[in-house]
């Protein structure tokens, strides 16, 4: 198929300053080849982290309206891809989407929280509902707080341990602690374990999980095997966060 016909639905909130979610999901898509169709869950006026009091619109009718039109034209899409989600009625609306398009990859990124805290528009209902949207995925990317948050797990407990609690066939784990001033990746792929371990810079950016999980969909879409995206989706998001560490001024939010 041609890499342009590659559509992904891309459900995820609209952030308008922070460079997370939706701003940068879809230029990253859209770079590495694939069509980026943005179905937004929320829109907020920045994200969550840091701003203050934030301008919130919830989007949870619009979700089944988008998927019943997109039904009516008999859409297809080669890519289901959820992330940070505004209420819980939108795990439903989510699990739908996945259901109407069982060929497609089914990525989940259950954004609810980092730093051992879960964000604080997650409510524990969410974080219940979200083991179900993992439930159905082809692929998960958690961080080390969220794969500890869906497995009941302490998150003090050992990364290897929490990845054993995870069901879904594929998961990576990011924001893992690698050796000293590492961080890194710890995948399951197809029953096989694989670490990915980049330089820790001391810089804290919301939107890395969204800029690593946007860049592995698409190497995945660009039919590269699961080891390969992986890999090359941490060699991005790690230049990413290398030019923004360069960066004079710099900035504490998102990646440049
Ligand atoms: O990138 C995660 C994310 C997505 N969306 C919103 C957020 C965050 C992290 O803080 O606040 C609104």
């Amino acid at each position: 198929m041609d890499m342009q016909n590659k559509r992904v639905a891309a459900i995820h909130d609209l952030s308008g300053v922070g460079r997370c979610s939706l701003t940068v999901i879809m230029p990253i898509l859209s770079a590495m080849g694939v069509q980026a169709c943005p179905v937004p869950t929320a829109i907020l006026s920045t994200h969550t982290g840091g701003f203050g009091e934030v301008a919130f619109q919830d989007l949870t009718d619009y979700l089944p309206q988008a998927l019943s039109h997109y039904q009516r034209l008999n859409l297809d899409f080669s890519c289901v891809y959820s992330g940070f989600l505004g209420s819980e009625a939108q795990i439903d609306h989510c699990l739908a989407f996945f259901q109407a398009y069982p060929d497609a990859l089914a990525v989940v990124d259950p954004v609810m929280g980092d730093h051992g805290r879960a964000y604080r528009t997650v409510t524990e209902g969410m974080q219940r509902r979200m083991i179900e949207l993992v439930g159905i995925a082809d692929i998960i990317t958690p961080n080390l707080t969220e794969a500890a948050l869906l497995t009941g797990s302490s998150p003090d407990d050992s990364p290897e341990a929490i990845m054993s609690r995870l069901e879904t066939p594929n998961a990576v784990i990011t924001s893992v602690p690698g050796g000293e001033d590492e961080i890194g990746y710890l995948a399951r792929l197809n029953g096989r374990v694989l670490r990915v371990h980049k330089p820790k810079l001391s810089l804290e950016l919301h939107g890395c999980g969204d800029v690593f999980a946007s860049a592995l969909c698409a190497q995945l879409l660009n039919d590269q095997p699961l080891p390969d995206a992986l890999q090359k989706a941490a060699d991005f998001c790690d230049g990413c966060i290398r030019k923004t560490a360069q960066r004079q001024p710099g900035h504490w939010y998102g990646l440049a």
